[in-house]
């Protein structure tokens, strides 16, 4: 099979990236490794951005998210037994969207659906060769037989684990990295929230976080060791923790209910410079990698996907290769710029050492978050999202 652009993996970077493509009319071939099901129940993601929002619903995927999503003003921060909530809306204007990035992983997937372009799960021994030529090839295998695709472009959005990241020779990039001896432990149960927007309390002892999917459902985490073993942690010790993390004077406790899904994360942040390298482009979690403190990784693959759309467009359009030399220049100082960030909301929120000295600094960061109007401005600047460095489409 020919086609322009080959992209591996079917997360949030690889679909988005592949819709905006059709509607330019670049025509594109998506490969996963995992089956459907599998990539649309996975839990992750909740918090979209409204930079994140103002595209899915310019790129025509807004009916369900607008339908389903709570909009937030903010979010809540409790530390020494009291609670503070940060309207960054009425500073700014614009919100946030709580919308699992299973439900935009799954439009995103009737979109491509409803084009009728090639879009294959389950692909088994996926790789990618020729990326230092102007003809890459990438092979697959579907129930043992297998396929190759000749493209102009790899789009490599196959997130962290995935082959695309490797592909460079060694000297060619650099790769950023720095990991934090930690870990959440999230779960999704059945109860309802205890504020009407998310809630980070960071308690001497570490963070917990209250964030939901719906009305009757919450979203909530624990800074827990890297080592942790999820074996070790029954329902009643994970309430418990819970429970004591988020105490406060001005609120009832926390409800407790079923946990009907659990998992673990590591805390690290990398980034691999330049994002490319001849016929291949990083996007997403393949490219960077941030804590999830601030909720950034998502959106930004939402906007390298935007970034390299507009560079192809301006390609096949009018044969301009000036966007596409500067994908990386272009992406970069976003995802630095979202780094920054969720590193300065995980050192004021996280326990990352048990010197009390540190606790009063973690004290005197979050005392201007909740009482500054700069802070706040400066805040809600980034946590609902600087702008995209590219529009989405080609003008
Ligand atoms: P994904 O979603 O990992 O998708 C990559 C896809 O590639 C497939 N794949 C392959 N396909 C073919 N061949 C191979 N060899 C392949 N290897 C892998 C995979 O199966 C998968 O389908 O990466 P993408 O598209 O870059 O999207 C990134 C986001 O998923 C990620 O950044 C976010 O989930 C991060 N994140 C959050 N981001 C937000 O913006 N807001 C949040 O509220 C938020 N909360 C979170 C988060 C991540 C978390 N974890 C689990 C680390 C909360 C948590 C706990
Ligand atoms: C979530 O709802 O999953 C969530 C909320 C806030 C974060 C990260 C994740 O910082």
């Amino acid at each position: 099979m020919r086609c322009q652009v080959a992209i591996i993996g079917a997360g949030p970077a690889g679909l988005s990236l592949a819709h905006m493509l059709h509607l330019q009319g670049i025509d594109s071939i998506v490969i996963e490794h995992r089956s459907r099901d599998y990539v649309e129940q996975r839990v992750r993601a909740g918090i979209l951005e409204q930079v994140s929002v103002d595209l899915l619903t310019d790129i025509g995927l807004g009916d369900r998210l607008h339908a389903n999503a709570m909009v937030h003003d903010g979010f809540y921060i409790r530390f020494d037994r009291q609670t503070h909530h940060l309207n960054l809306h009425a500073r700014s204007g614009r919100h946030s969207y709580v919308y699992g990035q299973s439900e935009v992983v799954h439009d995103l997937i009737e979109a491509r659906i409803a084009t009728g372009r090639p879009l294959v799960f389950s692909a088994e021994d996926v790789a990618v060769s020729g990326i230092d030529t102007d003809r890459p090839t990438v092979t697959y295998s579907v129930d043992q037989q297998t396929f190759e695709v000749n493209a102009d472009f790899v789009a490599g959005c196959d997130g962290s684990q995935g082959v695309c990241r490797t592909l460079a020779p060694a000297g060619a990039v650099t790769r950023y990295a720095h990991s934090y001896p930690m870990a959440w432990l999230g779960i999704l149960a059945r109860t309802a929230p205890v504020t009407a927007e998310g809630m980070y309390c960071a308690h001497p002892d570490g963070l917990s976080l209250h964030s939901m999917r719906g009305p009757n459902i919450t979203r909530q985490y624990l800074q827990v060791p890297a080592d942790t073993d999820l074996r070790e942690w029954s329902d009643e010790r994970i309430w418990k923790e819970l429970l004591r993390r988020s105490e406060s004077d001005d609120h009832p406790a926390l409800e407790t209910g079923e946990i009907f899904d659990r998992s673990l994360a590591h805390l690290r942040s990398e980034v691999i410079q330049p994002m490319q390298y001849g016929s291949l482009f990083l996007l997403g979690d393949a490219a960077h990698i941030v804590p999830p403190t601030g909720a950034k990784g998502l959106n930004l693959a939402l906007s390298d996907a935007c970034v390299l759309s507009h560079a192809l467009g301006g390609f096949y359009r009018s044969g301009r290769t000036d966007f596409l030399e500067r994908y990386s220049t272009t992406a970069l100082p976003r995802v630095w710029q979202a780094q920054a960030f969720s590193t300065k909301l995980t050192a004021a929120l996280h326990q990352l050492s048990d010197n009390p000295f540190d606790y009063e600094l973690r004290r005197a960061q979050l005392q201007r978050w909740v009482t500054s109007e700069a802070e706040q401005d400066a805040m809600s600047e980034v946590y609902f999202g600087l702008p995209f460095p590219t529009p989405w489409n080609f003008h």
